[in-house]
């Protein structure tokens, strides 16, 4: 049977205003470097480079209450949104190499623009559901969510470059996975909201075996809408993935990361991925960076098919005998 290629669209975001760490803007060459494309394309993937988004410097970018780089943020993610909707609009699953977690406003709203309705997994340490007024570090990587959440409107505040944004997920349709340091705040919107939630004791208490099971059948039971996959790589624990910017102890193994990503992948639903916060600069050594990047490229290729229990290519045939 001719299986069709499966098209993906990569999108490096090259920015790191969402918070205050340099360094994150090399995660998307770095990625390449490190050969996603190449291996994208040997496991049967039909890629294609959209470069980089260019982003516009902004100058004079003075905080909003506490929130810093709001026009910066918002001006950027605007751009990234409409490269995202041209991947998918060529028929593409879009994969948005950040950069800093904050790009998720314009990636998720650009293929929530594409497709209309999407079903959000985001996997990661944080919940990044801050709002500009709940949020005590006024960095806008821990916010995307609130921004996106339809729920959430009436708790958000006019900031300059963000009005083009119109929110685009409903709680109902948001999966996290891997939570282990919520604010306050942040926890009072998940639990007001009833927002699914696997945090790592719920990984503990079940294994990560019966979260993604209950993970997809949440997603599945009802319309089953393209799902688009946030994926931040300090949901992964430090020892395996080190180079990140907020590192917290006890996140998922490699093994279970893996997992997520292969999981989600056989659902078929996999419309959009972003793979954000890979920083080189806070790596310790070399050799903790290319950890990280390594594993940033083993969830992407997961993501894609790729099986720890091997795969071969449609029409594969075995060297005839002479
Ligand atoms: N919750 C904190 C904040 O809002 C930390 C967010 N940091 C992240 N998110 N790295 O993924 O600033
Ligand atoms: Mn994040
Ligand atoms: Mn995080
Ligand atoms: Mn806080």
């Amino acid at each position: 049977a001719l299986r069709p290629r499966a098209a993906v669209g990569v999108v490096g975001a090259p920015f790191s205003r969402g918070q205050p760490r340099g360094g994150v803007e090399g995660g998307p060459d770095l990625i390449r470097a490190a050969g996603l494309l190449d291996r994208l394309n040997q496991q049967g993937c039909e890629v294609k480079d959209y470069g980089n988004v260019a982003f516009e410097d902004v100058v004079v970018d003075e905080p909003i209450g506490r929130v810093k780089c709001v026009r910066a943020v918002g001006g950027a993610n605007q751009r990234l949104s409409e490269v995202v909707q041209a991947v998918k609009r060529d028929g593409r699953t879009s994969v948005m190499l950040g950069g800093d977690h904050s790009l998720a406003i314009g990636s998720v709203h650009g293929h929530a623009a594409a497709v209309g309705g999407v079903a959000v997994v985001w996997v990661d340490a944080h919940a990044d559901v801050n709002t500009p007024l709940s949020s005590h570090t006024g960095n806008l990587h821990g916010q995307p969510m609130s921004f996106l959440l339809h729920e959430l409107q009436h708790e958000i505040p006019v900031l300059p470059n963000f009005s083009w944004i119109k929110p685009c997920v409903w709680a109902k349709d948001l999966v996290y996975v891997g939570l282990r340091d919520l604010d306050p705040a942040e926890h009072y919107i998940l639990k007001l909201l009833g927002v699914k939630v696997f945090s790592m004791t719920d990984v503990d208490h079940l294994g990560v075996a019966r979260v993604m099971e209950e993970t997809c059948e949440y997603l599945c039971a009802r319309v089953k809408k393209p799902i688009h996959l946030s994926y931040d790589i300090d949901a992964i624990d430090p020892s395996v993935a080190p180079a990140t910017g907020t590192p917290v102890v006890g996140g998922l193994t490699y093994r279970e990361g893996v997992y997520i990503a292969e999981q989600l992948s056989q659902t078929g639903l996999l419309s959009a991925v972003d793979l954000v916060e890979v920083n080189p600069l806070r790596g310790q050594t070399e050799k903790e960076v290319q950890a990280t990047v390594g594993t940033a490229v083993d969830l992407l290729l997961a993501c894609f098919g790729r099986l720890r229990s091997g795969n071969h290519p449609p029409g594969f045939r075995l060297p005839e005998s002479p």
